[in-house]
């Protein structure tokens, strides 16, 4: 029920009563958000009231936005790419199967050749879009199986999905022979690196998955998972720079006449966050994070292992999975649908956190 107003102090203190209750960043090694950057911080706090839905009405943000897009094209190895900031990982999935089924208006009963390992992001698209969802088995390696993926693709194919950094295992899937499969059946080839997309470009040695492989058509990346950024940014980004526009629909009372994008009122704030963390940090400084998160990784798996707990899998990001069935409460961990025990170690999940974690366990399993 709605009182008649209180003072900002008995606000607050109610508002760091129910925020006591969150979960401390310490002990949180399940999730795939982090620690804003305090540069990230500072951005958002500085463009807080900006929209971006209405983009005549703060030309400056909007000019971040296309920075921002410009930016991660150029890690991408494309730096004219098209796209735009959206609201996270399940938007740019949602966009990216529009413009794919858009581009094939003329098939009735489409479908989308997608691995089993894929974010519940693209049930939730296709279940929207009318789109039939193939799933593509894995191989021993929690990788997609590319003849698989081939024996499932047909006539009515509108999209192929590969993702770099799965969810659960942060497996990259074989991109380039993706790639060359959807050259060959001429179909729109879709990359989620919701996850992997601000890990690889910086790791000692990447792994193909971006624009460089001439059969992406798209790719998804979130700024607000290992991008460092406030909540919310993913991006949507697209080869031909023009080809968002197929989304185009009029919006005759804004200060542009037409838009693509999924949401409406759009946030400036966390898009200059992104651009932020990525100018102050350079690729000098992402450089230096990624390889902090992948020496976690490892020591993590060789503590685990230390105690006879075995990896599911040796990933190519940092998400690490375990035969192990328990964990002390304190830790705040997650579990894979294939029953493995998953943490991600994300920036703020710092070393000692990790000693301290094969600690605890070393007490059950040693
Ligand atoms: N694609 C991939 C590969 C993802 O991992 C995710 C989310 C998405 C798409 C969807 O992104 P949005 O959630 O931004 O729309 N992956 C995490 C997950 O589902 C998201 C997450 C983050 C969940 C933090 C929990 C959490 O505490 O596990």
């Amino acid at each position: 029920m709605l009182n008649d107003g209180l003072t900002e102090e008995e606000l607050f203190s109610f508002f760091n009563r129910v925020k006591g209750s969150d979960l401390d960043h310490r002990f949180i090694l399940s999730s795939m958000c982090t620690v804003p950057h305090p540069v990230a911080v500072r951005a958002h706090n500085l463009f807080m009231e900006t929209n971006l839905g209405d983009p005549g009405l703060f030309p400056g943000t909007a000019s971040l936005e296309r920075l921002l897009i410009e930016r991660i094209g150029s890690l991408f190895h494309l730096p004219a790419a098209g796209g735009y900031a959206t609201s996270g990982g399940t938007e740019s999935n949602i966009q990216a199967l529009r413009l794919a089924r858009e581009q094939k208006r003329e098939i009735q009963s489409p479908n989308a050749v997608v691995p089993e390992s894929a974010h519940f992001s693209f049930k939730k698209a296709c279940d929207i879009l009318g789109i039939e969802m193939r799933s593509v088995t894995l191989d021993h390696t929690l990788r997609m199986d590319c003849a698989d993926a081939e024996d499932k693709i047909d006539k009515n194919t509108i999209c192929l999905v590969g993702i770099a950094g799965t969810t659960e295992y942060g497996m990259v899937d074989p991109i380039a022979d993706l790639a060359c499969i959807a050259v060959e059946h001429e179909i729109f080839f879709h990359v989620d690196a919701a996850f992997g997309g601000m890990v690889i470009p910086f790791l000692e040695k990447p792994i193909p998955f971006d624009f460089m492989l001439p059969g992406v058509t798209s790719i998804a990346v979130d700024p607000h998972k290992m991008g460092l950024s406030t909540i919310p940014c993913g991006c949507l980004l697209t080869r031909d720079p023009r080809m968002l526009n197929i989304l185009n629909i009029d919006t005759p009372y804004l200060t542009v006449k037409q838009e693509f994008t999924l949401a409406g009122t759009r946030p400036g704030a966390p898009v200059a966050a992104a651009l932020g963390v990525l100018d102050y940090l350079g690729v000098r400084g992402m450089k230096a994070i990624v390889a902090g998160c992948m020496r976690n990784t490892a020591r993590l798996i060789d503590g685990m292992e230390s105690f006879g707990i075995e990896r599911a899998v040796t990933p190519d990001v940092n998400v690490t999975t375990f035969v192990c069935k328990d964990v002390p409460d304190r830790w705040k961990v997650s579990w894979t649908r294939r029953g493995h025990l998953r943490i991600v170690c994300m920036p703020h999940v710092h070393r000692d956190q990790i000693e301290e974690f094969l600690k605890d366990i070393g007490e059950i399993y040693a």
